[in-house]
């Protein structure tokens, strides 16, 4: 333990990726690792990129780690990949699109199946989160595909937020409006070499400037790139960097960090409840007569929950 607890503190990319095969297979070895790591971890910048599927952020993401590679950080960063629970499909897409930076010691690129045993990303991105700060990354990155729970989940791990759109995106604007519009901290408008993102920077700045912001005197930017081309990569990187910057200082970004560590605790604390009051023989017993009591209309299930806690909370 002791010697695998070393190994990721020295940044072995090895290490690193058994403990989080460890973790997603909910093994409480990982746990036990993860224990040790944590004091280790905190210093870490964590940004995620989200966006509808195609916008480019794979590309984008890959063009931000050379960037950050210039700029003398070492880059962490995990591809959440909604579409296959297990592996292949876009995995193999987003491995092949980053493939330039397989060499280098200073990055580290993991995919994730965005949907768990238990799940949900919430947990395992977590937790693979902490095992790269532990590791010694300075940046960050995840990848999302801004389609629903998956960029909400990742919100809740991140200190910054990108938001990717591309032109010609037309109603996905309005959908935006609801939901992305809400939680970027930084903007970005890819594909720039196509026709309409002009447009579409005028439209998002001015969504954006309707947007309240109670905690900070932030103003997201929005930045047009090119990832095809590397072009405005810098300026996005140079957003983060003073978005983090002035969160710091502003306390916001302290603020998200507790609320963050707030949903996980809680988070952990009903999963642990929920395996210590289900798991036992007597309560799966309990669980199956109560069961049938429930199909036979003697109890209704709310009564039928109730006295099941019951036996623990007395
Ligand atoms: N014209 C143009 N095409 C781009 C640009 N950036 C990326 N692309 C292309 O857009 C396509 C999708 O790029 P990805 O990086 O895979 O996009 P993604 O958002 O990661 O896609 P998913 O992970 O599948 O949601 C690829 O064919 C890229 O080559 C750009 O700046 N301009
Ligand atoms: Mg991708």
């Amino acid at each position: 333990m002791r010697e695998a607890v070393e190994k990721i503190l020295s940044g072995s990319h090895l290490a690193g990726a058994r403990l989080i095969s460890l973790l997603e297979a909910r093994q409480s070895e990982g746990v036990a690792l993860l224990k040790q790591l944590y004091p280790h971890t905190g210093a870490a910048f964590i940004i995620g990129i989200t966006g509808p599927p195609g916008a480019g952020k794979s590309t984008l993401v890959d063009c931000m780690i050379t960037e950050l590679r210039l700029r003398k950080k070492r880059v962490g960063v995990l591809a959440i990949d909604p579409s296959s629970p297990y592996s292949g499909g876009a995995l193999l897409g987003d491995r092949v699109r980053m493939r330039g930076h397989e060499l280098d010691d200073g990055v580290f690129i993991r995919s994730m199946a965005s949907r768990g045993r238990m799940g949900g990303i919430g947990q395992s991105t977590r937790e693979a989160v902490l095992v790269l700060d532990a590791m010694g990354h300075d940046v960050i990155l995840i990848e999302t595909v801004g389609v629903g729970q998956d960029e909400i989940d990742v919100i809740g791990v991140s200190h910054a937020t990108v938001v990717v759109s591309i032109p010609g995106m037309g109603d996905d604007i309005q959908a935006m409006k609801a939901g992305l519009l809400e939680i970027g901290d930084v903007f970005v408008v890819n594909k720039a070499d196509l026709a309409g993102s002009e447009e579409l920077v005028r439209l998002l700045e001015g969504m954006l400037h309707l947007r309240a912001d109670a905690v900070s005197s932030w103003r997201p930017p929005v930045i047009q790139t090119v990832a095809l081309r590397n072009e405005g990569v810098a300026e996005l990187i140079d957003a983060c960097f003073d978005f983090h910057r002035q969160a710091s200082a502003s306390g916001l970004l302290s603020q998200r960090i507790a609320g963050n560590q707030t949903a996980f605790l809680r988070q952990l604390v009903m999963e642990l409840a929920a395996e210590k009051i289900l798991k036992p023989a007597s309560s799966r017993d309990r669980l199956a007569e109560l069961n049938r009591a429930v199909a036979r209309r003697e109890i209704d299930p709310y009564t039928a929950a109730e006295k099941l806690l019951a036996t623990f909370f007395r």
